[in-house]
């Protein structure tokens, strides 16, 4: 499809914050219930206050198929909008407002480099002995490979449930990209530490014999979010000395030796749901993105809600998403253009619906 640009990215740089939630907001109206917008929980405020609904990649894609919107404008990173691509109809178009707007953990496996470990492993272990499980955070290439494959997606939130489910099918699992996920969904199903083993991506067997190969139950890549490795037991032990009864809360893209030593792990979703239940006064410490710790801090005053780590680093390629982008795409929709558009070659998205579609039959 052709795309003339109506209106160009570099006149809104220069906006006012007022100007920009105004025309931000005047476009919206305008596109009345073509239009829907969504916003990942680890979105920034400025973003995040425009969006119809707010949650996890699935909650979001789930959201934009029953929604039937023409236009959903996905405030997140590309595998996100991607997934939504993939369970929306034909008739629906994602827009992503900045496309370069990346998950740096999603960009560490890719298809060539995937394939060629799985010939290497079913060479050792045998096809019919095992399958491909993906994290969400990765791309709809791998997700089709998992199709193919009868392998399946899972997102944090039941990343353990696909793990077993896979299990009870055969022997073993490959799991993508995520190593610290799969460890500790791995851990939580109560598989011995032995028969985890870590596939490197640059080295021959990933790093392993044959033997360990042929002994693993899970063989996870290794992946990671630069985000969520900054936080380490020392921090726990930190907040423990000086909040005695804190609770310490983390995501299970964590270290191992973090999450072991938390009260809970779990997901966004989860987090999020869990802090709020919980009676005032409590005091919690949150290992996850900084903007969902400062807006859970924000909306419950009541409690005392800490960020786990003194060191914030953010995941520079997933805050591209700014009020700037978001005015510009959607003033072209308005103009009738659609600028943007995400969209995964029709053969893929077959193959990764039917991983997805695996997943939600769980
Ligand atoms: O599934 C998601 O949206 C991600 C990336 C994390 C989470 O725990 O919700
Ligand atoms: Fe990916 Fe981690 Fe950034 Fe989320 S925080 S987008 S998982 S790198």
């Amino acid at each position: 499809m052709a795309i003339i640009e109506s209106y160009r990215m570099e006149d809104y740089l220069d906006l006012s914050e007022e100007e920009l939630d105004r025309r931000i907001s005047t476009a919206k109206e305008a596109m009345g219930d073509r239009l829907l917008i969504l916003g990942h929980h680890y979105q920034q405020d400025d973003v995040i206050k425009f969006a119809d609904f707010r949650g996890d990649s699935l909650k979001l894609s789930q959201e934009a198929a029953r929604s039937q919107r023409e236009f959903i404008v996905f405030c997140g990173v590309h595998f996100m909008a991607e997934t939504a691509d993939i369970v929306t109809g034909d008739d629906q178009k994602v827009i992503l407002p900045d496309l370069t707007a990346g998950c740096s953990m999603a960009d560490m496996a890719d298809l060539y480099n995937v394939e060629r470990a799985w010939k290497d492993i079913t060479n050792i272990a045998g096809e019919a002995n095992i399958l491909p499980v993906t994290y969400v955070n990765s791309t709809a290439d791998l997700k089709a490979f998992c199709g193919k494959k009868d392998g399946v997606v899972c997102t944090s939130s039941i990343a353990e449930k696909v793990i077993k489910w896979a299990l009870d099918r055969t022997d073993k699992v490959f799991f993508f990209p995520d190593e610290h996920l799969g460890r500790n969904s791995a851990f939580k199903l109560g598989i011995p530490e032995d028969e985890i083993i870590v596939w490197h991506r640059d080295a021959p067997l990933g790093g392993n014999s044959e033997n360990a190969i042929k002994k693993a139950k899970i063989i996870l890549w290794n992946g990671f979010c630069s985000v969520h490795m900054l936080f380490l037991p020392k921090h726990v032990e930190y907040f423990r000395e000086r909040y005695p009864g804190i609770k310490i809360i983390v995501h299970p893209e964590c270290r191992r030796e973090v999450v072991a030593i938390s009260d809970l792990c779990g997901s966004t979703e989860y987090i999020i749901k869990t802090v709020k239940a919980a009676p005032p006064d409590t005091v919690w410490a949150v290992g996850t993105e900084i903007n969902l710790v400062n807006r859970l801090r924000k909306e419950q005053p009541d409690k005392t809600i800490f960020f786990l780590s003194p060191t914030v680093c953010l995941c520079s390629t997933m805050y591209r998403i700014d009020p700037q982008h978001l005015c510009w795409v959607l003033e072209n929709l308005v103009a009738g253009t659609v600028v943007n558009q995400v969209i995964v070659p029709v053969e893929e998205k077959r193959w990764a619906k039917i991983a997805l579609e695996r997943m939600l039959t769980l």
